[in-house]
């Protein structure tokens, strides 16, 4: 087996020490990770990204979350747990962050050419008491290979003090709709719950700021409670082949795009670009559907949704 098992997790597959400085990932961490994703659905890439970038965008985004839990249009993904966008302005725009260049790659090698980002949000722990059921971050009939990989990066360490992510690994390869307690929602049931704890049971990595996570959509994980005063933040951008269809659009202010045209990565930005005078990253709109219908009308998602389920319902 060619992959180090982590001391503290056996099972899960951090990659220490590689990165920083460098042009890209090996032919060996290529296959590692990938294998890594395919096996227990997420990977950890230790110092992928420079500490300097991190501080940075966390230092805007911690006072960012005293600004977003007062406004009534914030997401909330649970009591303690709010959507984030991180700011999109040409200081903060690091290419090590937003097409960070060992996620290029790897995600390049599982989507196929030109990967999409049409999600570039973020997740915050606040001080709360309260966890997140256990979910898939979909819900809808989908396929059973990898058809979505977000990629989360850490901008402080995640421990269980302060909610690092409760991960079920593994879950991604055997798992179908019918799991989810209804077809509209990402929580899985109970039952099945108990069950896989038996055989595998979830685990909280403890994960150093700087790294990188890659995680497959299908598997069951959870937000989990911040004990500590300091918001936890990371930010969360999610991926789609290519041929997936996807039409999400971000929305960007063009003061960024001369950037987002000049990284490196294989992953395509999936943006409309508005004038930037006025472009208040707090208050985009949350947009996520990782299907193929995604960012369709409403009445042409529905029927997206209507044939989709009679063309291959019986199969997913
Ligand atoms: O913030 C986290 O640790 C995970 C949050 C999450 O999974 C979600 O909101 O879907
Ligand atoms: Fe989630």
């Amino acid at each position: 087996m060619p992959i180090a098992i982590h001391e503290q997790h056996p099972g899960l597959r951090p990659y220490l020490g590689r990165g920083v400085g460098r042009g890209g990932p090996s032919q060996q961490t290529m296959l590692e990770a990938i294998t890594a994703i395919a096996e227990d659905g997420l990977v950890i890439l230790e110092n992928a990204v420079e500490l300097a970038h991190v501080d940075a965008l966390n230092e805007q985004m911690v006072k960012d979350t005293m600004d977003l839990v007062n406004r009534a249009t914030t997401h909330f993904n649970s009591a303690g747990n709010i959507s984030q966008v991180p700011p999109i302005r040409p200081e903060t725009m690091f290419e090590d962050i937003f097409a960070n260049q060992f996620a290029g790659p790897i995600l390049e090698g599982m989507l196929g050419p030109k990967p999409v980002l049409w999600y570039l949000n973020g997740n915050t722990a606040l001080k709360s008491e309260s966890r997140q059921d256990v979910h898939a971050d979909l819900a809808w009939r989908h396929m059973h290979h990898t058809f979505g990989l977000v990629v989360n990066i850490m901008l402080v360490e995640a421990t269980k003090e302060n909610g690092t992510t409760e991960v079920w690994l593994g879950t991604h390869r055997n798992t179908t709709i019918a799991d989810h307690v209804s077809e509209d929602s990402g929580a899985i049931k109970p039952d099945l719950l108990e069950a896989r704890r038996a055989v595998r049971p979830p685990i909280q990595a403890r994960i150093p700021k700087g790294s990188l996570i890659i995680r497959d959509l299908r598997l069951w994980h959870a937000g989990m409670p911040n004990h500590t005063d300091i918001p936890r933040c990371m930010v969360a951008m999610v991926h789609s082949p290519a041929w997936l269809g996807n039409k999400i659009r971000l929305k960007l202010p063009e003061n960024v795009r001369p950037m987002i045209e000049s990284f490196k990565s294989p992953i395509r930005y999936s943006a409309e670009y508005v004038d930037p005078e006025g472009f208040d990253h707090l208050s985009l709109a949350f947009n996520y559907d990782p299907s193929p219908g995604g960012g369709l009308p409403k009445d042409e998602r529905a029927e997206w949704a209507r044939q989709w389920k009679q063309k291959w319902g019986s199969r997913f």
